[in-house]
């Protein structure tokens, strides 16, 4: 079948490398209202209401309140970790305090659901790429990444935290501004969605609250960790245009930096994932669909993808 949108270049590459930088997949109109849209959300976000929750990402202190657990299908904000002082007081701006904006912006902003699910070049591309048979959508944020204080994204791969059987979270990040070596851009460790990497999964905890299970023994986890270690100079770092797209596969090892900069790093992301009976989506996972809210579709109805994914390649 004739390609839509992508090239057989680029199909090749994503498989290669395990991401592919599209450019301009947005354009200049299109970007700056995504962004727009972004920084109205953040001057209408209510202060008073919210409980202080912050968007920590260490393996000990992962975000795990219900106001998180509970934004699967809702438009929530989780502060900057270094914003808030010990007494719970902001010391900016709310606006300049927001680390992202999470979970449904793809179902509930008009807008943000336009550029997602109403996406007919999002279609197209989904057809060229063939990556899931019955792709559904889920888990959208906008990532702030605030000047000076704008958080590290330490290395992960998004199964870890989407998980499905077999995995087949993929991610789309999508630049609102420029991304540069000292705003946080990201960086990817090309091949190693080919290594076995998802050693670990996020999960809800049956105490309350979220944690990392383990899906490979102590031993194993070292050897892959070491490997990857030992690969670090590989990274390459991926500076980004406004309206830029970046193609994420769900097992390829990504991070980003500290945002040292005087300038936001704004950039929207979602993720997709296989539907069943080719995956699994699991009860453990933190993001579970609801009743009045399950992940939506993103061909239309009665059309699939005739190639299946199974496994992690
Ligand atoms: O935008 C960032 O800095 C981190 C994004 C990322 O790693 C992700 O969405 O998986």
């Amino acid at each position: 079948m004739a390609l839509e949108y992508l090239t057989q270049d680029q199909i090749h590459k994503f498989h290669k490398d395990g991401y592919l930088v599209i450019p301009s997949f947005l354009g200049k109109e299109d970007t700056n209202a995504l962004l727009n849209r972004s920084k109205q959300l953040l001057d209408e976000f209510d202060l008073d209401s919210h409980p202080r929750t912050k968007f920590t990402t260490g393996d000990d202190n992962h975000v795990g309140d219900d106001y998180f657990l509970a934004s699967g299908d809702k438009i929530r904000f989780f502060l900057e970790e270094d914003a808030v002082d010990t007494d719970g007081k902001l010391n900016r701006p709310k606006q300049r305090a927001v680390n992202k904006i999470g979970h449904a912006l793809h179902e509930l902003d008009p807008l943000f659901r336009k550029f997602t699910l109403e996406n007919d070049r999002l279609k197209s591309l989904v057809r060229d790429l063939k990556f899931h048979h019955d792709p559904v959508a889920l888990q959208s944020m906008v990532i702030t990444k605030q000047q000076q204080i704008g958080g590290e994204g330490p290395e992960h791969n998004d199964s870890t935290f989407l998980y499905t059987n077999p995995p087949s979270a993929l991610g789309f990040w999508i630049a609102l501004e420029h991304c540069t070596p000292t705003n946080g851009a990201l960086s990817f460790l090309p091949g190693s969605h080919l290594m076995s990497t998802i050693t670990k999964r996020f999960v809800r905890l049956p105490t309350g609250g979220t944690g990392f299970e383990p899906l490979v023994s102590t031993e194993e986890e070292k050897v892959i960790n070491e490997r990857a270690a030992s690969m670090s100079a590989d990274y390459i770092l991926e500076t980004c245009n406004p309206g830029d797209l970046v193609l994420i596969h769900g097992s390829v090892l990504h991070k980003s930096e500290r945002n040292t900069s005087p300038n936001t790093r704004f950039a929207y992301t979602f993720h997709m994932i296989e539907s069943p009976p080719n995956a699994e989506y699991d009860a453990k996972n933190w993001l579970q669909p609801t009743p009045e809210m399950p992940f939506s579709r993103i061909l239309p109805p009665g059309e699939f993808n005739n190639a299946i994914r199974t496994g992690t390649d």
